[in-house]
């Protein structure tokens, strides 16, 4: 299989690392969301986009990572009984959340002044980052992992967010706000498929 994106994408990132848990071989064309062999595979013109071995093209990072999880190889990153399962898929949907809102605002950011929403956008996708990392810092609590007490997507998609914030806000600073989550950071940076994405 080759994955379409490159390492700037947050999206991307939480990809990298679940192929990377599940020692997925795989080839990797960087390239941005612009580039035509995105576009001729996913109609969106999106990365993450995966080209799977028969040809099929997967979008977006959800499914791509449900898709990894789904083959051969451990650990299992989505529970596969329901209650779990559903779990998890909540807490990557609120860490992707935080990702969409922290990507409109770093593109807000990057706009020229006249081009702007303007400061109640900004406000709008702050409140929307700040609510997202106080529910997961709570979810967390004094836990190693969001959920079940084993590592899941939820957990990759919510470190995710977190070293996008970092790189794109450095001047937020989230871990006095969440110290559950600055612990987490941490854990989570040591692990082999998180150092190495
Ligand atoms: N929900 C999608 C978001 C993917 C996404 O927005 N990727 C950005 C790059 S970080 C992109 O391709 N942007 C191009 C565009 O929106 O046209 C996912 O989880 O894969």
């Amino acid at each position: 299989m080759k994955l379409l994106g490159n390492p700037r994408s947050p999206y991307v990132k939480k990809v990298v690392i679940a192929l990377k848990e599940k020692v997925m071989e795989y080839d990797y064309l960087e390239v941005g969301a612009g580039d035509p062999a995105v576009g001729e595979a996913n109609p969106l013109a999106k990365i993450p986009t995966l080209i799977c071995d028969d040809g099929k093209a997967l979008f977006d990072s959800p499914v791509i990572a449900e898709y990894v999880d789904g083959l051969d190889g451990a650990p299992k990153l989505i529970p596969s009984d329901f209650v779990n399962r559903i779990a998890v898929k909540q807490w990557e949907a609120l860490a992707d959340g935080v990702t969409d809102a922290a990507v409109a605002l770093s593109h807000e950011e990057r706009e020229p002044a006249d081009k702007r929403k303007g400061p109640a956008f900004t406000v709008k996708q702050t409140k929307k980052i700040d609510a997202g990392l106080s529910v997961l810092n709570l979810t967390l609590g004094r836990s190693v992992f969001l959920h079940g007490g084993a590592f899941s997507l939820g957990d990759v998609a919510c470190y995710c967010a977190l070293s996008y914030l970092d790189r794109t806000q450095p001047n937020y600073d989230w871990r006095s706000a969440y110290p559950n989550l600055a612990n987490f950071a941490l854990r989570l940076a040591e692990r082999p498929s998180v150092a190495q994405s």
